[in-house]
């Protein structure tokens, strides 16, 4: 395994915060041949900047290889054959559902009859569009080795915890014809996400951080429709995103993702360092909507747990789990630093610089959190964080 490094120029980077507009961005970088770890590292995801990656991640994939036919399209034949019986969710693009889109569950094979029937009868657009997304397809096929995670993004604290803890993960497949898309939205924990073209085409618009204020309606919703007006296209920035292409999502970019050709892609959503400070304030703000929703009963016994358990429901976390996943990823560092192991992320290790970096970043994230939820767990673990990067001043 590959032991990667980060090095000292983050110690005096600015880390852009959700609460600062990034500088003005007008089109998406795109990034031809490889990257080294770092220069991704102090280029985009520290200073949380878009970009595409041209580089064919993809084709040394067995995804690329089985999912995808001779003229480049899906393979039709092998997705029904291999993984035909999984159940997996379908959007109806067609059908709004709050602030997102119906979905159900539904066998691959079916899903792929209907994919096979509607490109026959030419893309309808009087029939509903459906969209197989946010398949586990890891979790499903384990032993099926579709792709491997680019080393870029192996520092992956969301994965890290959650595989340890034996839950979820945030590793999907994505396949849907042409005409199909995902509406706007800001991702889960207000993570990051890369998303790679196994095959077809995306559109995507992305819309700095700030800019959302500008989207939302009176009522604070998120526009849902399929064609975005001008007023609202013009503040953010739009991508296209060929086949074996990776599209690298900041943390709190809003974005809307339309497939102009028959797609079928693969993503993560990660945190780490660079971005745990922006999903801690969300989760802050986040309680805040639920305790304003809730002000009317105040007065009742455990309101704070009550809010709690609808920030859960809402937002996918509550503070006590925040806590013990910033505590948990803290001892996997402590462990690095101490000399023990090396920190093992995905298919590469990180070094000790890195695990310096990850704590410093943690220690921001508890004391902020300590100053709203003071506790004993909290105080202890800032204290002996503390008390380890003392020891490594220079590492
Ligand atoms: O590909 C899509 O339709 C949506 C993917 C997405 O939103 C993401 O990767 O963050």
């Amino acid at each position: 395994m590959e032991l990667i490094e980060i090095d000292l120029k983050w110690r005096n980077s600015k880390q852009q915060q959700l609460d600062q507009i990034p500088k003005a961005e007008t089109s998406i970088r795109k990034v031809s041949g490889e990257i080294s770890y770092v220069d991704f590292f102090n280029e985009f995801m520290q200073p949380n900047i878009p970009c595409i990656f041209k580089s064919e991640i993809v084709d040394k994939w067995r995804s690329k290889t089985d999912w995808v036919d001779d003229r480049g399209k899906p393979n039709f034949d092998f997705l029904a054959k291999t993984f035909g019986d999984s159940v997996a969710p379908v959007a109806n693009c067609s059908q709004q559902y709050f602030n997102a889109q119906k979905k159900d569950d539904m066998r691959v094979n079916k899903f792929i009859e209907y994919w096979k029937k509607y490109i026959q009868d030419g893309y309808p657009t009087s029939e509903q569009c459906l969209y197989l997304k946010d398949w586990h397809f890891s979790r499903n096929f384990p032993e099926y080795d579709a792709y491997k995670c680019p080393e870029i993004f192996s520092s992956d604290w969301l994965n890290e915890y959650w595989s340890a803890k034996g839950g979820d993960d945030y590793k999907f497949v994505y396949m849907g014809p042409k005409g199909s898309w995902t509406p706007l939205h800001v991702d889960v924990f207000t993570s990051f996400s890369w998303s790679a073209n196994v095959c077809g085409q995306k559109r995507w618009i992305l819309f700095p951080p700030g800019t959302e204020k500008k989207l939302k309606n009176k009522l604070g919703d998120l526009p849902n429709q399929r064609e975005l007006s001008d007023d609202l296209l013009k503040e953010g920035i739009v991508a296209d995103q060929f086949a074996g292409e990776t599209i690298f999502v900041p943390s709190g970019w809003h974005h809307q993702v339309w497939n102009v050709e028959d797609t079928i892609s693969i993503n993560h959503n990660w945190l780490n360092g660079c971005c745990v400070r922006n999903s801690w304030l969300s989760l802050e703000q986040g309680l805040k909507s639920v305790e304003k929703e809730l002000a009317d009963c105040s007065d009742m016994d455990a309101w704070s747990e009550q809010c709690q358990l609808v920030l859960k429901a809402v937002a996918g976390i509550d503070f006590k789990e925040f806590l013990d996943f910033l505590l948990f990823i803290a001892r996997q560092r402590i462990i690095c630093l101490d000399g023990e192991s090396p920190l093992s992320a995905g298919n590469t290790l990180l070094g000790k610089e890195h695990a310096y970096f990850d704590l410093s970043k943690i220690v921001d994230v508890l004391e902020l959190f300590y100053k709203i939820t003071p506790n004993p767990d909290c105080d202890n673990g800032l204290q002996l964080i503390k008390e380890v990067l003392g020891k490594y001043p220079s590492s």
